[in-house]
């Protein structure tokens, strides 16, 4: 049965669909304003009257047959639908079983569908959705009110409002009201939730600088009146990222029951308060510090407790539920970093929902996903979310995404889903998350470098060919629908960057036979092409998407652009060699690296523009040890112009040293002015290794805004 319906439901015992009339009667009962609403968008005049289709909605607690009310489900937001050729009806549980029930027939409907037999569904996770949890620009009005409506057609009923870069979500303004602009346009959001079944949760992130203090206390329950002002009725409190006082858990316990007992229980129809806490996964969680025990010892059983898993960025499987369950002495709401993007800015990740094991429904007392920034592109991944968290055991991520594609782009799903499937992997990144990209394409391309590399002879020329070819329409496509203006935009510089990708893999193809049938002059026309393709790709990554963490744009990072520069490289090099030739091998890599002793910074990348060497900064706190130490090291000794440091979170300067050195032994110290928390430093010296260094004998923990060195 082809079902056009996301989640897929439970379970369907249907003989078939019946072809949907012109026009319907409508009996709604006990139904709510979000389902009133649907109703009114979707039976209008022009499709109802009293010879139309019977359509009978309510709840459980109205007039229905009995054998009907039995076969409701009795857990949460559930409903039951059964239809045949005179008369179709929708019981939900609840509310919001009502209206899902409503969304799940209008689907049908809207697919020309009417359900012979019955349909029985139920969430599997009590809490799905998302968290705007991500750093860099919030999304906007106008996106998040789009998002709002894309929860409601896919059930999703939560949405956490956090993003980092509110300031009136997190320091230094958490204390004070949101300005009136801001404020009208959180009310508006707050209506729009409820008209598509979704809890608007304002989260607040107070533990930069919260005092353990009375003031701070009511600080915080004044803020949180103002928002219930605004019409707020689910509330979170976020720890995540931050160093310090606000770290303790007693506090944190404290404070969250104060809340829970003077706010929550005090006012009418408030949601059980969510915690992000600071130890949020195992990989940073310090059992002997007692963090997460106090925590599940001490926070009212009311309370949520959120976890990313194993690690900042993980997948989550029963094992990972198991442990923190146990600490926290609750079913702990996940946070999935995915499709979060705030540390590998010049990718866009587009791939599929997979990764999360089906057996953890009973585990969770929530699912919320991580987005973006790009809202719109973000819906490929959210969709799936909608669907794991309604419908574990029967989640397919791949098919799941190719829906998703078709929803985003109805008429030009084919060219998204080409570039999808290019555009999945993070590429190399510090927290070493990665994701499958150019899945059919991998053993191709594999295979065609290896006969390259053998002996020049290769065999599937034709259908590496088709691939660059279908990326290049593909990106023409893009460039011109009309299907999703809003896609368009978030993805353009992606797109346009793909497209001189496939342009310079063809000509790549190009230069193979030219050397194959020793047409040099051809040979060199097209290694000249390619060139200029990859400058115009240099410009684009230099110009577009600045941001300062990693600036640029990058695309089919894992297989295809590997596959091109190589390819190039070995056809230049046999060239030379065949011909006496010199031109250059591109080597347009950054020969520099990281340096560090700290684990948790191993895998963080260093970038190097014009001669500017820098860290990519961590989001996170970072811990340094005693002796812990941090910079780069270049491919050689080099004359080093200055240093630039930006950090955060440290009281007390003279904890670190700058160092430089020839040969990693011997260290010279540069002089600092230790008192700011930004410094420029002439260095003006020769030096192969640059290092910050704890020379204190304690713990030291801090946030790097920027890293970086000019080297010559
Ligand atoms: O994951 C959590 C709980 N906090 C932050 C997020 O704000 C951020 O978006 C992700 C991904 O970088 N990492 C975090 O540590």
């Amino acid at each position: 049965q082809d079902v056009p319906l996301n989640p897929v439901p439970q379970k369907m015992e249907l003989s078939g669909f019946g072809k949907a009339p012109e026009t319907f009667k409508i009996d709604q009962q006990n139904t709510d304003k979000a389902t009133q609403h649907l109703i009114a968008s979707y039976f209008t005049s022009e499709n109802t009257n009293n010879k139309g289709l019977k359509i009978k909605i309510g709840d459980v607690k109205d007039k229905f047959p009995k054998k009907f009310l039995k076969k409701v489900p009795s857990r949460a937001e559930s409903y039951f639908i059964h239809g045949n050729d005179k008369k179709i009806t929708v019981i939900g549980r609840d509310a919001r079983g009502t209206y899902y029930g409503l969304r799940t027939l209008i689907d049908l409907l809207n697919a020309g569908k009417t359900p012979l037999g019955e349909i029985t569904d139920y969430p599997d996770v009590t809490a799905r959705g998302v968290v705007e949890g991500f750093y860099g620009t919030p999304w906007s009005f106008n996106h998040r009110m789009r998002q709002l409506d894309f929860y409601g057609a896919n059930k999703l009923n939560t949405y956490i409002y956090g993003p980092k870069d509110d300031p009136y979500h997190s320091s230094p303004n958490w204390r004070k009201p949101y300005p009136e602009e801001e404020a009208t346009q959180i009310k508006k959001l707050i209506d729009r939730a409820k008209l598509n079944e979704v809890d608007f949760v304002w989260a607040i992130h107070p533990g930069k600088d919260i005092k353990w203090n009375q003031e701070d206390r009511e600080n915080l329950l004044h803020k949180f009146e103002l928002m219930y002002d605004l019409g707020v009725r689910a509330f979170a409190v976020f720890f995540d990222d931050i160093s310090g006082e606000g770290t303790d858990p007693n506090q944190q316990a404290d404070l969250l029951n104060y809340l829970n007992e003077n706010f929550v229980q005090a006012k009418d129809g408030v949601k059980p308060l969510i915690l992000c806490p600071t130890e949020y996964n195992k990989g940073w969680s310090d059992l002997e510090g007692g963090y997460l025990k106090t925590l599940g010892k001490e926070l009212d059983e009311s309370i949520r407790i959120m976890w990313t898993g194993n690690h900042v960025i993980a997948d989550i499987d029963q094992e990972t539920m198991e442990w923190i369950n146990e600490q926290i002495q609750r079913e702990a709401f996940i946070w999935w970093n995915y499709p979060v993007s705030d540390y590998v800015r010049d990718h866009v990740l587009l791939g599929p929902a997979y990764g999360n094991e089906k057996s953890i429904a009973n585990k969770v007392s929530g699912f919320v996903s991580n987005p973006m920034e790009h809202a719109e592109a973000s819906k490929i991944a959210i969709y799936g979310v909608a669907n794991y968290t309604w419908n574990m055991e029967n989640y397919d991520p791949q098919e799941s995404w190719q829906k998703a594609l078709r929803k985003l782009m109805p008429n030009d799903h084919k060219a998204l889903e080409i570039f999808a499937r290019h555009n999945s992997d993070l590429g190399p990144n510090g927290h070493r998350y990665r994701r499958e990209e150019s899945v059919a394409f991998a053993p191709e391309a594999e295979q065609f470098l290896k006969q390259l590399k053998a002996n020049g002879k290769v065999e599937n020329l034709e259908r590496i060919r088709d691939e660059f070819n279908a990326m290049l329409e593909a990106s023409y496509v893009l460039l011109n629908s009309k299907d999703n203006q809003v896609l368009n935009k978030e993805i353009e510089p992606w797109v346009e960057q793909f497209q001189l990708t496939a342009q310079a893999g063809l000509s790549t193809l190009n230069m193979y036979s030219a050397l194959k049938e020793n047409k040099n002059e051809d040979f060199e026309q097209t290694y000249k092409a390619v060139k200029a393709m990859k400058s115009q790709m240099y410009k684009i990554d230099q110009t577009e998407n600045q941001n300062p963490y990693q600036p640029g744009i990058k695309t089919a990072s894992l297989v295809v652009t590997p596959l091109i520069d190589s390819t190039f490289v070995i056809l230049t090099k046999t060239y030379n060699k065949r011909f006496e030739r010199n031109l250059p091998l591109r080597a347009n890599y950054n020969p520099h690296q990281g340096y560090t002793n700290v684990a948790q910074l191993k895998n963080q990348n260093v970038r190097l523009k014009n001669r500017k060497l820098a860290l990519n900064p961590p989001l996170e706190v970072i811990k340094m040890e005693p002796q812990a130490y941090l910079g780069f090291e270049l491919e050689k000794s080099s004359n080093i112009k200055q240093v630039l440091l930006k950090l955060e979170g440290l009281e007390d300067f003279s904890v670190l040293n700058l160092e430089i050195s020839n040969n990693g032994t011997d260290w010279e110290e540069i002089e600092l002015n230790k008192k700011d928390n930004e410094l420029k430093v002439a260095v003006n010296k020769s030096g192969k290794f640059i290092r910050i260094i704890n020379v204190s004998n304690e713990d030291v923990a801090l946030k790097i805004k920027e890293f970086s060195a000019i080297i010559k």
